[in-house]
């Protein structure tokens, strides 16, 4: 078969990549391919929609005192169940859960971490706008018998992998193992993810951005600031005009960015001043920051590079400003120039 029509699917991907570079040790080639397998039922589970019986919320909320989707909660457990036997795991960590998930005494405990958000955007899934789960994968601290909350509390620059699949017109999972941005589409006649995009690179210039409008009055001098220059256009100071979009899935919009670029923001706002942002960093903002950074882009919170932010909670929240990095290099200016 023609080298450009031969179907590399995700398992020859990982195989080779092992193979060559040596990112991809046996034991997160499993985990990968464990959820990459979870990321397919997701999907299955969200196409069904009302047929399904999934749509609408359950009786409960998550430690962020968000509603629950039922959607969330199926997600979730359709990540634990998968990946708890296969022994590649120490513990997992997720949105929906209050405290980490330790792999149960009845099965082998490897030596990952594994943090997600299950279905990020849950606000869209009764109205059938594109979801996805956002995941991340850090190496267990070997310093420190049995595994605890604080193994998580690592920066972003300790990811070993991490990536997200989007639940759009098609279903993508998007990943980086510490060499570039690499894109797998899943057909649904093989039942298997198959690469379509390597090496993805984000243009460092853009004209079009992402924020909450109708949150502006609550934003801090800078962000007020970026955004009013936006929105001058041509006549303004960028001399350019902007478009904006908003999905409200983070993943939506970061997938948007990753395919033609653009600038993302969530934020610090005075509505709740106590908190950093309304993003989470372990499973939000340091994945998608770090496959921003892989891509050619940059990602802040306004002060400082998100990947270098120590946590020290697991459910941190941060302030998030990523994309093309012209634009977060800006941001990053006119926050210095308020301090
Ligand atoms: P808002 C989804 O709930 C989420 O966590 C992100 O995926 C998304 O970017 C943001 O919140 C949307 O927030 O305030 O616009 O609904």
């Amino acid at each position: 078969m023609a080298q450009q029509q031969q179907k590399i699917s995700l398992t020859r991907y990982l195989v080779e990549k092992q193979r060559a570079d040596g990112l991809i040790p046996g034991q997160l080639r499993l985990l990968l391919e464990v959820v990459a397998r979870a990321c397919k039922s997701i999907s299955q589970a969200v196409n069904k929609g009302a047929l399904g019986g999934v749509l609408g919320t359950a009786e409960s909320e998550n430690v962020q005192g968000e509603i629950q989707k039922k959607l969330d909660i199926i997600a979730n457990e359709v990540l634990i169940e998968a990946n708890e036997w296969g022994g590649h795991l120490a513990a997992m960590a997720s949105e929906e859960m209050d405290s980490i998930y330790v792999v149960p005494n009845r099965y082998p405990q490897g030596e990952y971490l594994l943090m997600f958000d299950p279905l990020d955007g849950s606000s869209n899934i009764d109205v059938n706008v594109s979801i996805g789960t956002i995941f991340s994968v850090l190496k267990k601290p070997d310093d420190t018998p049995g595994v605890q909350e604080a193994d998580f509390l690592q920066a972003g620059t300790q990811q070993v992998a991490a990536g997200y699949c989007i639940y759009g017109p098609q279903t993508t999972l998007v990943l980086t193992v510490g060499n570039g941005v690499d894109m797998f589409t899943l057909d649904r006649e093989q039942g298997s993810f198959v690469l379509t995009q390597q090496d993805i690179q984000i243009p460092a210039d853009t004209k079009e951005f992402a924020i909450n409008m109708s949150n502006q009055r609550h934003w801090d001098e800078p962000m007020k600031r970026y955004i009013d220059e936006c929105l001058a256009g041509k006549e303004g100071p960028r001399g350019k005009d902007f478009n904006m979009r908003w999905i409200a899935s983070m993943v939506a919009d970061v997938h948007r960015i990753l395919m033609r670029g653009g600038v993302f923001m969530y934020p610090w706002d005075k509505r709740e001043p106590e908190k950093a942002g309304k993003l989470r960093l372990m499973y939000e903002a340091n994945p998608m920051s770090w496959l921003v950074e892989q891509a050619g882009g940059a990602a802040t919170n306004g002060k400082q590079r998100i990947l270098d932010l120590k946590p020290t909670k697991l459910h941190e929240r941060v302030s998030v400003m990523l994309g093309s990095r012209n634009e977060v290099e800006r941001l990053t200016q006119y926050h210095a120039e308020k301090a």
